[in-house]
């Protein structure tokens, strides 16, 4: 049945298609005004760099190494990925001290140091070998004695060791931070527990040295410390280095580990290569622990923990990462023209794991080149593209 209804919806739904199709007639019933659709755009997602592979080794392969610092247990997390992708060296940041190959007398622990070896053949990383001699990481038995029972048994770690890696580890540094930080002291050696075991002397530094040479030939050897970005500790070192040379110990490089942070400047670093290059031509220089922590605290911070600047939590200005980028990018790129400097290493990967998240202070640090999530952070960028302002 056709009803009264049905003809009233017809008319109306006619008058509907005239209005749409021809623009509407006087006599066309209205309608009400739809309310304007507003479109809210999507907020973009940040961009975030992403280097290709290779791209950071890759830029400084006619300059130098890149190399990252690692814990085995590392090797399997983003950290390690990134370091097969983007390094072309490998430290281990501690697994390869005598306090953990050496545990006791005649005991070797290779367990570790194998893995991360593997681990650089796997993907074709070359290994640096740290260290050899380091006060903090000796275990108990190498200093009881006499100096001569501590000289055998220091000498015999040390050729086991090397022995086992030879041909597959580049570099060793053969002493760790055995410069004081004491100017006042009449010479440059730090009193520490080898100094003790040595009968009160340096004479460790020379046994080291000398074993680690007969062990591997073609090992460049290296003595490493750190603040040689400060003048007074530099020229320490420099005094240590005069003296291996005048008694003709088995010297091959000088590393500098730049713990820095955000307030040093790029030419602190220049000066210390430099001072090298001036006056011990031939010596070869890495950079062998580079970090650039976002706090910039005084002294007293790392003496007895006072003064240290306070947390920024979550909340790192981002003047502090425009700061970090520019002088990571300044320092690669200053490195770049320094032809002694032939390995440039990270010590660490990404901000999840980083040594300086507790130290000097347990507190949220990001000094290096990826983030927490284990993105490109715009220091990684600013060394990698230099049309990219920070
Ligand atoms: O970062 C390393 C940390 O994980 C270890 O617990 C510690 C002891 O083995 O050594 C740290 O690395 C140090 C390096 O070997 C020598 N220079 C200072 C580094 C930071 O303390």
């Amino acid at each position: 049945m056709f009803t009264a209804r049905d003809r009233l919806k017809l008319l109306l739904g006619g008058a509907a298609f005239s209005v749409s199709a021809c623009g509407g007639g006087s006599s066309s019933p209205v309608r009400p005004t739809p309310p304007p659709v507003v479109v809210t755009p999507p907020t973009p997602a940040p961009v975030i760099f992403v280097p290709t592979e290779g791209q950071l080794r890759d830029k400084f392969v006619n300059q130098f190494q890149v190399g990252g610092a690692i814990q085995v247990g590392q090797l399997t997390a983003p950290e390690g990925t990134l370091l097969g992708a983007q390094f072309n060296s490998i430290t281990a940041e501690f697994e390869m001290k005598p306090d953990i190959m050496g545990p006791s007398e005649g005991v070797y622990n290779w367990v570790e140091a194998d893995a991360l070896l593997a681990f650089a053949e796997d993907n074709g990383l070359q290994l640096r070998g740290h260290a050899l001699l380091w006060h903090r990481s000796t275990p108990d038995w190498m200093l009881t004695g006499t100096p001569a029972q501590v000289k055998v048994k220091l000498q015999t770690y040390i050729t086991e060791v090397v022995t086992r890696y030879r041909g597959k580890i580049y570099a060793w540094d053969v002493v760790n931070e055995v410069i004081t930080d004491d100017g006042s002291l009449g010479d440059a050696y730090r009193r520490s527990n080898w100094w003790t075991a040595s009968g009160g002397n340096a004479d460790y530094i020379d046994w080291a040295f000398e074993a680690a040479r007969a062990a591997d030939p073609d090992c460049k050897l290296y003595i490493n410390d750190y603040g040689t970005e400060f003048s007074g500790k530099l020229g320490r070192l420099l005094d240590v280095v005069r003296d291996l040379q005048a008694r003709d110990i088995p010297l091959d490089g000088i590393g500098h580990q730049m713990h820095i942070n955000v307030g040093t400047s790029a030419q602190q670093v220049f000066d210390a290569v430099d001072a090298v290059d001036t006056e011990f031509m031939g010596l070869e220089q890495h950079i062998t622990e580079l970090d650039i922590s976002v706090y910039s605290d005084p002294a007293s911070c790392f003496s007895d923990q006072t003064g240290c600047q306070s947390d920024y939590g979550t909340t790192i200005p981002d003047t502090v990462f425009t700061n970090q980028a520019q002088l990571y990018r300044a320092i690669f790129d200053g490195l770049a023209t320094r032809s002694s400097v032939n390995s440039v290493t990270l010590w660490g990967i990404s901000d999840a794991a980083t040594w300086l998240n507790e130290y000097p202070v347990s507190r949220t640090n990001a000094p290096l080149l990826w983030d927490r999530d284990r993105n490109a952070k715009s220091a990684l960028q600013a060394i990698l593209d230099s049309s990219f302002t920070p």
